[in-house]
């Protein structure tokens, strides 16, 4: 017997995943939170019936959406991660000999301690990092708390919807902003080109207000809608600056030169989209 997960994050698109067991399921304080294991992809963790990672396929996103700020920045100190309770970006940020601090952000306490369980194969226990610090409460409170702080801001978060929407607001990119150090960058979440044109657009035009050189960049991930994901590159520093950085210690599964250079390359109605 095959047992499906269906996803339908937009009412006019879905997509499913084969599923061995499901491996724990329930209501947070915040959210359905559930973690399968599937057929093809390991371990899965599922928010409000839309897939967040796989173990297949999740270095795509995770190692594009904190390698290409880091290595913009060169030897980066103090990181912030919004949301990234599952583990995944902190363990790429902690590669970074030069890191001092890595804070992580997470509203909900169960994302970390089942992904801790679930992931332990994929993302060992970055936790246990003397680096790490883990603050359980809403970002927002924490940006305003903190301006001008952090080196490089990593935004890993869920889509826009409910309690998460704010976090593509024009509001939030303005606290991102102040947070960071002069010459800092930020790397945000940033949906689909396809069937987010218009949210990526408002963005980019936020981003633009509020620095010199921000760039769309995109990731395949064959788990997400459309098969990948973008990112918004927040920054005064070009992200060109990284390309001739030396990559992390440690291995890479996803980045590598060529991948970091082209991921800039953006389709062309995207591309007439957002630069005009
Ligand atoms: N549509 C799915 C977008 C998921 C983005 N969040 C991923 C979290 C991985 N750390």
């Amino acid at each position: 017997m095959s047992i499906w997960f269906t996803e339908e994050l937009h009412p006019y698109y879905r997509k499913g995943l084969r599923i061995k067991r499901i491996l724990a399921d329930e209501q947070t304080q915040y959210q359905h939170l559930q973690f399968v294991e599937t057929e093809f992809f390991g371990n899965a963790m599922i928010l409000d019936g839309i897939i967040q990672l796989t173990e297949r396929d999740n270095m795509g996103y995770h190692e594009m959406i904190v390698h290409v700020p880091m290595l913009a920045v060169g030897q980066p100190k103090r990181v912030l991660i919004v949301g990234g309770g599952d583990g995944g970006s902190l363990q790429q940020v902690l590669r970074y000999p030069s890191v001092e601090e890595a804070v992580v952000c997470e509203l909900d306490q169960r994302v970390v301690d089942l992904s801790h369980e679930y992931f332990a194969a994929s993302f060992g226990d970055p936790w246990a990092d003397p680096r790490t610090k883990l603050l359980v409460r809403d970002a927002f409170g924490y940006l305003e708390e903190n301006p001008g702080q952090f080196d490089v801001i990593i935004s890993d978060t869920t889509d826009p919807i409910g309690m998460a929407e704010r976090l593509f607001s024009d509001e939030f990119y303005k606290l991102i902003v102040r947070a960071l150090v002069p010459g800092g960058v930020a790397a945000t979440q940033c949906e689909q080109p396809f069937f987010d044109t218009a949210l990526i657009k408002e963005i980019y035009k936020s981003a633009k207000a509020l620095t010199e050189n921000p760039a769309y960049y995109y990731a395949n991930i064959p788990t997400y809608p459309g098969g990948g994901i973008g990112f918004m590159y927040v920054s005064d520093t070009p992200w060109e600056n990284g390309l001739t950085t030396p990559m992390p210690p440690g291995v890479n599964n996803y980045i590598n030169p060529e991948i970091h250079k082209a991921a800039f390359a953006l389709p062309e109605f995207f591309r007439k989209e957002l630069y005009g």
